[in-house]
């Protein structure tokens, strides 16, 4: 085994280039086994986490982790506060079948993301060939709001009534695209979504119509206020039709189950697993 990190020491440190999984080490000496992806533009990609739905009929009930499990609730503005806390969940072989997170969420100090919509079930083996998405960032945003996602949504808080929508969004960074491009990513979405969105971006905590914040929009920048239909995890309660829009893939069923009219997204992406990397 390495002394590492991230996967990105692992493969300057110790010249591995083979995707797959790989032992890290926190800098407190918590040892956690990771995929790591060497090989998208230039390697040393470190997943930390995943955002998987298991059940949009559920509306923050149990495997709800990045918005909540116990109900839409105005006196639970944070609901369970996994994007912001030290909480580990899942295991790395099943991140596209359940919600996934490892300490490298929080102990790995990195400049740029990755992102990967496989769909769910499938093997690790195989994610990389089976994704419908997969985009990295390039202008080492990461710097600018210490290091990882823990440390920007200490900035950015996902919570429920901490702002307006679009004008207290947090960063809309721009993605360089491995699979897909802007049109594709709009078309992952619902056509209704499409009239707000521009793709070609990563956002974070951005706010709807209503206050409610949500964590990622993967792909998209918003441009009005119902993210609710392009934008995943989220806080606690979210107040437009309660509790229909809460959930990890909040309204992406909003016009029916991977309907793709109106609100919906696509069945392809409401049945893949959002995993984010670092580097
Ligand atoms: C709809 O018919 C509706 O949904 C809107 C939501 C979408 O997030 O805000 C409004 O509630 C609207 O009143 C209406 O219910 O409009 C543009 C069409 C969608 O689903
Ligand atoms: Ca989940
Ligand atoms: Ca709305």
């Amino acid at each position: 085994q390495f002394n590492a990190r991230s996967c990105k020491e692992v493969k300057d440190k110790y010249g591995q280039t083979e995707n797959g999984l790989y032992y890290l080490t926190t800098a407190t000496g918590v040892v956690y086994q990771t995929f790591c992806d060497m090989t998208t533009a230039g390697g040393g990609w470190t997943l930390v986490a995943s955002v998987h739905e298991n059940n949009i009929y559920g509306k923050c009930t149990v495997g709800d982790r990045w918005t909540s499990q116990q109900g839409n609730n105005a006196n639970w503005p944070q609901g369970e506060g996994n994007w912001a806390n030290r909480k580990t969940f899942g295991t790395v072989e099943a991140a596209t079948d359940d919600d996934f997170k490892n300490p490298g969420y929080y102990d790995i100090e990195a400049e740029d993301m990755s992102v990967w919509h496989v769909p769910n079930n499938t093997p690790v083996n195989h994610w990389k060939l089976a994704a419908i998405m997969r985009y990295h960032t390039v202008r080492h945003f990461l710097h600018l709001y210490g290091g990882n996602l823990y440390q920007l949504f200490h900035s950015y808080p996902v919570e429920y009534n901490v702002g307006a929508h679009l004008s207290d969004n947090g960063p809309s960074i721009p993605i360089v695209y491995d699979l897909g491009d802007k049109e594709s990513t709009k078309n992952l979405y619902g056509p209704y979504s499409g009239g707000e969105i521009e793709g070609g971006f990563i956002s974070f905590r951005a706010i709807n119509h209503e206050r409610a914040a949500t964590a990622i929009c993967s792909g998209v920048k918003p441009k009005s206020g119902n993210v609710e239909h392009y934008c995943i995890g989220g806080c606690g309660f979210f107040p437009e039709a309660n509790p229909l829009q809460c959930g990890d893939f909040t309204g992406f069923a909003w016009n029916g189950y991977g309907a793709h009219i109106g609100f919906s997204a696509s069945k392809q992406m409401l049945e893949s697993a959002v995993l984010l990397f670092y580097r």
